[in-house]
């Protein structure tokens, strides 16, 4: 195309861009790709989608010349937007892993949250922006949430004040976006944010040609409770790939074939979930247990179709763990990991790997940055990286009968015992393993987990209600954000799951796929139980 319909994208390959990419494109832009400092200078618009850590970014800048022409682009006011990383490393410098220095074009530091008063660290969700003055691009924004996920952010000053577009407020105000000119930069994902966020990438690109929407109703004031539409994935018996649906993990008809449920494909459903308002959509490849997942090419088809539609967050799970294939090549869990990012996830879900780490980290109480989970978080950060839990109930008499963590439970067991624990399992449920729901999600969340998807198999399926009791206490026993999982019925059982425990999220399978419930009453009744969601 000619250089008006032209967008410059600066990515350094530290992580996922394809959904900057499949957004730009959305919106009638071709990519070009910076390969020298030139191409930033000769720039008409230049994108800079920052991923990955600080440092690593800064020396990759600093290696390629690409620092000084940055700087240069932006200092003569140039049409520039940074995304996230890309807005953090305007400023001086970084605690992450630092201190290190930044490009030093906005006075600040870029720190970390502290993790107190229940604000929970990685700042992942739905956030409000408090607009401090004209921002031009977020002019449509209303009302509207945006989609934040970081664990470091830069603090408002009035050294900084001439940047300052707008703020988010969580446990402090941090900045969310700045503006000189032409110069914009935020800290929340627009390629994530949906409609708005793709009305914030239009404004950037189209400047000044919309006429400014009109505000909803209703008030965005805080991180806003997530809902989240899971899709479990598997090959049925003819080899296409499906979304499924077990009872209790069992994904098989109850006939005389035992075939794979089959409830949709899952581009299609992922795609109609976005529309109705789906905060997240996750991809479980319920096999990969077994199959090995870069063998299972119509998985990444699947992450790679999805992506160009849905403008939310999209998380993948199984299978992520080292492998040798029949030919004798060994794949590591980070390739593994890599090729989910590449293809379009924005985070990764581990299951069994993070049962054994854990299981080996409570033994020798020694980190080795082996496992899976610490060298993923170590690459692309704990906020990419969800840890899936799979526990079932046992129930016992007294809490002394396992050296495990137990819950007096609020219904009785079968015999009348009024104490369980909740048992890990790995292979999608087969097999259960001598460590605790509760020892688990301490333990990944100092191995670098950023989010427990915390799922229950005696509740999965059956459409009586989150185990309120197991959310309860993995919510409170973790500062990182907490899905509740498995047992969605009612919209009331939303409500619950959010009065009752500090869960972040609330994840749905089976009443999302057979249209029982849409997204968008759990969202209505949310509302208006005075629980703030995203609308
Ligand atoms: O162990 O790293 O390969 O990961 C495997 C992943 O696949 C894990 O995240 C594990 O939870 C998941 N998984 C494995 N087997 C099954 C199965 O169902 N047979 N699905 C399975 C887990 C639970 C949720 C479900 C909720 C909500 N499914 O994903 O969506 O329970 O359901 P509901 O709302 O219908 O009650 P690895």
């Amino acid at each position: 195309g000619d250089s008006d319909s032209v967008v410059t994208l600066l990515d350094y390959g530290a992580g996922n861009v394809r959904s900057v990419r499949n957004a730009i494109r959305s919106l009638g832009f071709d990519i070009k790709d910076v390969q020298t400092p030139e191409d930033i200078l000769n720039a008409k618009r230049l994108v800079f989608p920052g991923v990955g850590a600080f440092a690593a970014a800064m020396d990759v800048l600093n290696q390629k010349g690409m620092a000084e022409a940055l700087c240069t682009y932006i200092e003569n006011d140039r049409p520039f937007l940074g995304i996230c990383l890309g807005m953090q490393l305007l400023f001086e410098s970084s605690e992450e892993n630092g201190p290190v220095k930044g490009l030093g074009l906005i006075p600040g530091v870029v720190g970390r949250f502290g993790s107190s008063n229940g604000f929970r660290v990685p700042h992942i969700g739905w956030n409000a922006l408090q607009i401090r003055r004209d921002s031009e691009i977020l002019e449509d924004i209303g009302n509207h949430h945006v989609y934040f996920v970081h664990s470091y952010r830069a603090m408002p000053s009035d050294d900084n004040e001439e940047w300052v577009s707008s703020t988010c407020n969580y446990g402090g105000n941090f900045i969310a976006s700045v503006r000189r000119g032409n110069v914009h930069a935020v800290q929340f994902h627009p390629e994530k944010s949906g409609d708005i966020g793709l009305s914030i990438l239009r404004r950037f690109l189209y400047p000044k040609s919309f006429a400014a929407k009109k505000s909803l109703g209703g008030k965005a004031s805080k991180l806003a409770k997530r809902v989240i539409a899971c899709l479990d994935v598997r090959a049925n018996d003819k080899g296409d790939l499906v979304v499924t649906k077990g009872d209790q993990y069992d994904v098989r008809e109850q006939t005389k074939e035992n075939e794979v449920r089959n409830l949709g494909k899952p581009v299609d459903l992922a795609g109609q979930y976005y529309l109705d308002g789906a905060d997240e959509v996750s991809f479980l490849n319920i096999t990969g247990f077994r199959d090995f997942p870069l063998g299972d090419l119509p998985m990444l088809q699947v992450l790679r179709c999805t992506s160009e539609n849905v403008f939310v967050p999209l998380t993948v799970g199984g299978g992520i763990r080292d492998f040798t294939d029949g030919h004798g090549r060994h794949y590591s869990s980070l390739e593994v990991a890599s090729e989910y990012f590449r293809s379009g996830a924005d985070k990764v879900s581990i299951g069994s790997d993070a049962v054994y780490a854990a299981e080996e980290y409570l033994k020798t109480g020694e980190k080795t940055g082996k496992s899976s989970l610490e060298q993923i978080s170590r690459v692309y950060g704990n906020q990419a990286v969800v840890v899936s839990i799979d526990p079932r109930r046992v129930y016992l008499k007294s809490p002394d009968d396992v050296k495990f963590k137990s819950v007096k439970v609020s219904n009785p067991g079968p015999n009348g015992e009024e104490y369980a624990w909740y048992q890990c399992t790995v292979n999608g449920g087969r097999e259960g393993r001598p460590i605790g729901a509760y020892e688990l999600a301490k333990a990944v969340e100092e191995l670098g987990a950023g989010e427990i998807l915390l799922n229950c198999i005696d509740c999965d399926g059956q459409g009586k209600g989150f185990d309120i009791d197991l959310i309860k206490l993995i919510s409170d026993a973790v500062t990182i954000p907490v899905i509740a999982s498995s047992g969605a019925g009612s919209v009331e059982h939303f409500s619950e799951v959010f009065a009752e425990t500090n869960a972040s999220a609330a994840l749905a399978a089976g009443i999302f796929h057979r249209k029982e419930v849409p997204i968008q009453s759990v969202k209505e009744h949310l509302l208006k139980e005075g629980i703030e969601v995203r609308i």
